[in-house]
């Protein structure tokens, strides 16, 4: 029969942890109509018999695959088997305390589409975490942030602990990628509005912890596979061609107000510098970024203001490359020059693409 709301718990190897996690869930849910699907990766340590234990007392049921085929397959196998009109994600070791779940059920009812525990709005945090950990997982978000824009508007990106009405999974193409499933259904679900919800990663107290360097490798991997799904590449070749037509208008109308309209070059090279910036931004407003145009005359003139500041200190970081690399490394200046637009361009688009059209 179906139920409200189908929890999907992925396992390896958590026995210590199912009885623990089952009755707090219990408690915490006490009044909803739920069920939990754990989904284990052949435990060999009893996980899937202390499901089955479990089963006679509370609404809990296992899926065993065989082989360990990872975090988020398992979130997209278990997707197929619940048919709860909200969909809620967690993990076994009760780092994501369950009391925590009646506000996530409470935001999902209401217009949120999907509901995350954060760690970063206020309220949440992190016990016992390390320096390293908190740079790791600061600097994970900070990457997703900087090349997958639609991630901005969510502070937690790498939870695991959320919730979702059921329509925002069905019919969308997850592609099971390393341990990042809220990342998957961020860019493939079908959702509007996003709620996070304050919450304390707590201390794992047992078992151990499955997270390691090939989960950190894979996530940048994902990163990248989705960047290419959403065409951010494509964005940056487009800016380069923009870029590209730049020099040709500066280039052209240097030539045309010296040899043509009479003026000293440098006065020329000035006028023809800021018309490439203006016609820059505009191919690039309507081109590169179009769907990070806010609409507003405002707007359009805090975009260019924004595009030309960077620009110029895109100029002069391309000349502060050019003389280090010729003056100091002792490099041919025309090669200087290459590495210097090269470094500029970069520093142009990231920070265009993060400030500018934020
Ligand atoms: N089915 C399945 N579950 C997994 C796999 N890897 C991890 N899990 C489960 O996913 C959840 C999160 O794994 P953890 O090892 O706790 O990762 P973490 O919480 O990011 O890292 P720690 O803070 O170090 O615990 C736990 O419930 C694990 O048992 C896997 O390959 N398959
Ligand atoms: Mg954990």
């Amino acid at each position: 029969m179906s139920k409200y709301l189908s929890l999907i718990i992925p396992t390896y190897h958590e026995q210590e942890n199912i009885m623990p996690l089952v009755k707090r869930v219990h408690q915490a849910l006490s009044g909803y109509d739920y069920e939990i699907l754990f989904v284990d990766d052949d435990s060999q340590d009893g996980t899937a018999e202390t499901v089955a234990s479990l089963s006679p007392d509370y609404p809990v049921r296992i899926m065993v695959r065989k082989g360990k085929k990872g975090l988020a397959s398992a979130v997209i196998d278990g997707l197929k088997e619940v048919s709860g009109q909200l969909v809620g994600v967690m993990d076994a070791d009760l780092q994501h305390p369950p009391e925590v779940l009646p506000a996530l059920i409470e935001k999902v009812r209401g217009d949120a589409d999907i509901a995350i525990a954060s760690r970063y709005v206020a309220g949440g945090g992190c016990e016992e975490w390390g320096l390293l950990r908190k740079i790791i997982s600061r600097g994970a978000i900070i990457i997703a942030h900087l090349f997958l824009p639609s991630t901005r508007q969510v502070s937690d990106l790498m939870s695991g602990f959320f919730m979702f009405k059921k329509e925002v999974a069905e019919g969308a193409a997850l592609k099971p990628f390393g341990y990042k499933i809220l990342l998957e259904l961020l860019y493939e679900g079908h959702h509007q509005k996003i709620a996070e919800v304050p919450f304390c990663f707590e201390a794992r107290k047992l078992g151990q912890s499955k997270l390691g360097l090939s989960q950190q490798v894979d996530y940048l991997k994902h990163i990248f596979d989705l960047m290419r799904r959403k065409k951010e590449f494509l964005r940056f070749f487009k800016f380069c061609l923009v870029g590209a037509s730049g020099v040709g208008v500066n280039m052209g109308l240097l030539w045309l107000l010296t040899e043509v309209g009479g003026l000293f070059y440098l006065v020329s090279a000035a006028i023809s510098i800021e018309t490439s910036i203006i016609t820059n931004f505009t191919l690039n407003d309507y081109f590169t970024f179009p769907d990070r145009r806010r609409r507003g005359r405002r707007q359009f003139f805090t975009r260019l203001a924004k595009f030309n500041l960077v620009s110029l200190a895109g100029l002069g970081l391309n000349m502060t490359v050019l003389w280090f690399l010729t003056s100091v490394v002792g490099l041919y200046y025309l090669l200087s020059n290459l590495c210097g637009i090269a470094v500029a361009t970069l520093w142009n688009y990231l920070v265009n693409f993060w400030w500018t059209w934020k």
